[in-house]
């Protein structure tokens, strides 16, 4: 078979911006790893759907791959910031495909998680998880202090939340401990976390119950609002979110729920949000995070393609992580 050509968004097997696909046993050490998490088991009062979300941002990254393939020399250049970008010669991204998962055993498929994030971890590669819905966030945390904990002796962890929401309950009466309104909350268990290294973005609505609220009072947890990012603007706010999560540790997570976006610009997930940020707030956040080395996971969750048959907001997560990976993807170069 000759090499195509034309990259076109349309061909080809559709892997995240078209990166090799790898067995997971197979990655390099300084790579981002993508793997997808389709599971939605982990919802609760709100709709399903993000079972889709992996393939769905995987397919909207292919428009991405084309754009920067086509240009000359496969360079392009922002013509607002006038810095160019060229394509790698060797892109440091894989994609290992789809952890397993049990959609009858949220345990068994946490366990999935948690270990293949941990080997990630070790094998010291970036993951980069497509979510799914938010629980995941929780066994992928515990995936990432586990492997933390086999590089380094007493690691100290830190964990930035983007979203909407807190995902900060104990519990849902009726539905238990574990699901996508608790994983903050199960991952603030871990002794290698402290409620000081929490940091929520983009936080708006009647969000705290009650409980929340008092610790938030007697913790002084950091929780910037949608309304913060307004007045102090969206650099501020992710530069105070991740200062504090760095904060004396060794490694930050990094969660983001695209549902942090208003449904105005991402109308594709579980929970309408009419406070939420705007999309170009969305992708300065990705842009200033892709410069902070200590973060070491990362989940995109919470897209519902269902819910978006114009495939925007799945197109907003996907130019949002090829933003947050753009030191994997592109060489700086100068725009002449
Ligand atoms: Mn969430």
């Amino acid at each position: 078979m000759k090499k195509a050509e034309l990259i076109a968004p349309h061909t080809g097997i559709p892997s995240f911006y078209k990166a090799p696909v790898v067995d997971i046993d197979k990655v390099q050490k300084g790579d981002a790893v993508i793997a997808g998490v389709p599971m939605d088991h982990g919802i609760v009062l709100t709709r399903t759907g993000t079972r889709y979300g992996p393939r769905a941002i995987r397919e909207a990254s292919l428009f991405y791959r084309a754009v920067q393939e086509g240009a000359s020399e496969k360079t392009s250049v922002n013509v607002q910031t006038k810095k160019a970008q060229r394509l790698k010669e060797r892109i440091k991204l894989v994609d290992v495909g789809d952890i397993p998962i049990y959609p009858q055993d949220i345990e068994k498929t946490s366990e999935s998680i948690t270990e293949d994030v941990a080997f990630l971890v070790e094998n010291e590669t970036l993951p980069v998880l497509l979510g799914g819905d938010h629980y995941i966030t929780y066994p992928a945390f515990e995936g990432l202090c586990k492997g933390v904990s086999v590089l380094k002796n007493n690691a100290k962890v830190g964990h930035i939340h983007i979203d909407s929401h807190t995902d900060f309950r104990d519990s849902y009466a009726g539905l238990g401990k574990f699901n996508h309104g608790t994983s903050v909350r199960r991952l603030s268990e871990n002794p290698m976390i402290e409620y000081k290294n929490i940091a929520w973005v983009g936080l708006n609505g009647n969000v705290l119950d009650s409980d929340i609220y008092n610790i938030y009072k007697k913790e002084g947890l950091r929780m910037i609002t949608s309304d913060d990012i307004v007045d102090k603007g969206i650099e501020s706010a992710i530069v105070e979110a991740v200062e504090a999560a760095a904060d004396g540790t060794d490694a930050v997570y990094l969660s983001i729920d695209i549902d942090v976006v208003d449904t105005a610009y991402a109308p594709g997930t579980g929970i309408p949000v009419f406070e939420g940020i705007t999309s170009k707030d969305f992708l300065i956040a990705t842009e200033i995070l892709s410069k902070y080395k200590i973060i070491k996971a990362i989940d995109l969750c919470e897209v519902s393609p269902p819910f978006d048959p114009s495939e925007r907001t799945a197109y907003l997560a996907a130019n949002g992580l090829v933003t947050l990976l753009s030191p994997y993807i592109f060489d700086v170069v100068d725009a002449e």
